[in-house]
């Protein structure tokens, strides 16, 4: 019994002292919360296999997942700290300090954290201290007001504190709800100018599907929470190995000629077969005019684009000079860039998958040395180039499909952006490769999708699928993991006929 007191007081005290510290960082720092910092600082500790095993398994539940674990941590070290107080006092600053320093080091850990980040981790694991001391206080006077073996005088105080942790929290919440719809709103209020060099008509015949929608395309960052620019402060900064540095506000940027493509982005972590990539038609400012006033000194052969919450993504240099639609995006089919995929600025980098040429929420683009500097994936052993691979996928039949014996029709999409797609074949179990049919597409940069005529015969079959470049390259058969510069292998689904 003395024990389930102590677990229901810990985690009560811990939760008013989250809440405590949460609401502080919503009113001062917003995105610098205790649990948010150590949900960061947990993901970038991570080691990739892990990362890339909860990418594959979890998809976008990755995050929600991650914090559940965290709390169940914290419930534990909550039950602990309260079941040992019940004892030992001294339990009391032991284990809200711990869990305080924790909040506070993952805090100061963050790529943008500062010393005032530590705060509200210190703040909370004071109220929480607080607060289990005031509930566990002169316990021994509490035999002659319990009844029934209830201690009415502590279930009081658990009231009490529950009721003021839940007025906190849902001041937390509403305060950082506020900043949610301020941004939401400032988005909406962002008129884009018409691009000077507007994309080119889609060719006629080309798929519904062609283009995917905002709403429907894949999102990969390690941000828990969508950060929230400002764009009325917004800035970019153009440093490093240049003659001249550079800052510009949005107005500055949506000032210049901007250019609209359709360009497919895909993801490095990607499976065969995976789900990680979209085409959209982009909007934004074409990166070389902008490299090209900065001047590029003579030996820089890396861009660091960095984020507000402190990404880092390393783009050669030559990728942003040699012709191709590198650019500072600002739009998204016909719409800013919705506050999932970077608003208002992101790099957008025909050819390399997203970590090497895609940083979303950029604010500084730093011109530096591959040798100089490893950007956050690079750490953390992929790739530095990150080009994108040839590659295809089976969107239809669905694997394990039950099909009609006849004709079915077999497609999917295929993809070597900056290169283009000249052939895709279809290999029904393990036979010859036949020719599909590849549907009108929009550039080399994006995917091309096909479709192929099966004459299906009743029984379990498989379906292999490859592409060929238009430098004549055949997407090879070796299974490789996306780990570390992205995956190879044929995508093959089993169906059955009949
Ligand atoms: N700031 C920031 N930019 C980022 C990332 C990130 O984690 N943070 N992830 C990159 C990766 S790995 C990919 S694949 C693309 C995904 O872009 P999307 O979410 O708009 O599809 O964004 C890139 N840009
Ligand atoms: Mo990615």
């Amino acid at each position: 019994m003395s024990r389930l007191r102590g677990a229901i007081c810990g985690i009560a005290a811990a939760a008013s002292g989250i809440a405590a510290a949460e609401l502080l960082a919503a009113a001062v720092r917003p995105g610098a919360g205790p649990l948010v910092a150590v949900g960061g600082a947990v993901i970038d500790a991570t080691p990739t296999p892990i990362k890339e095993l909860a990418v594959r398994e979890l998809g976008t539940h990755d995050k929600p997942v991650l914090l559940g674990v965290i709390g169940l941590v914290l419930i534990l070290l909550a039950a602990t700290t309260g079941i040992a107080a019940t004892k030992w006092r001294a339990a009391i600053p032991v284990g809200t300090g711990v869990l305080g320093v924790a909040g506070a080091a993952a805090a100061l850990s963050r790529p943008a954290g500062t010393v005032l980040d530590t705060v509200p981790a210190g703040f909370g694991a004071t109220v929480a201290g607080l607060a289990l001391w005031w509930l566990l206080r002169d316990r021994r006077g509490a035999a002659d007001v319990r009844e029934n073996g209830v201690d009415r005088r502590l279930v009081l105080r658990l009231s009490l504190l529950a009721a003021g942790a839940a007025v906190v929290e849902a001041t937390g919440l509403a305060v950082s709800g506020q900043r949610e719809s301020a941004a939401g709103k400032s988005r909406e209020a962002i008129r884009l100018p018409g691009a000077a060099d507007p994309a080119k008509p889609l060719p006629p015949g080309i798929a519904a599907d062609f283009t995917t929608p905002a709403t429907k395309f894949y999102r990969v960052d390690t941000a828990l929470t969508v950060p929230r620019v400002d764009p009325s402060t917004w800035r970019l900064k153009i440093h490093g190995m240049v003659d001249r540095q550079i800052e510009l506000s949005l107005a500055d940027l949506l000032r210049r000629p901007l250019i609209e493509r359709d360009i497919t982005l895909n993801c490095v972590s990607n499976e065969v077969g995976g789900p990680y990539i979209g085409t959209a038609r982009w909007l934004g400012v074409p990166l070389a005019a902008l490299l090209e006033e900065a001047g590029v000194r003579s030996g820089a052969d890396q861009i660091v684009a960095r984020s507000v919450e402190g990404m880092t993504i390393g783009t050669p240099v030559a990728t942003a000079l040699d012709g191709r639609d590198t650019m500072l995006a600002v739009g998204m089919n016909g719409e800013p860039l919705p506050l999932e995929h970077g608003f208002p600025v992101r790099m957008l980098t025909p050819g390399l998958y997203g970590y090497a040429g895609a940083c979303k929420w950029v604010t500084e683009l730093e011109l530096t040395t591959f040798d100089r500097f490893d950007a956050y994936w690079v750490e953390r052993g992929w790739g530095q180039q990150g080009t994108v691979k040839t590659a295809s996928r089976i969107d239809k039949p669905k694997p394990f499909a039950r099909v009609e014996a006849g004709t079915v029709t077999v497609a999917g999409v295929a993809w070597a952006q900056r290169r283009g797609i000249a052939a895709v074949e279809i290999s029904v179990d393990g036979g010859p490769w036949a020719k599909a049919e590849l549907l009108p597409t929009a550039s080399v940069d994006t995917w091309t999708q096909w479709r192929f005529s099966w004459k299906a015969t009743a029984g379990p079959h498989s379906l292999a699928v490859r592409a060929t470049d238009r430098s004549g390259a055949v997407q090879p058969e070796t299974r490789a993991t996306p780990f570390p510069d992205g995956a190879t292998g044929w995508h093959t689904i089993s169906v059955t006929v009949g």
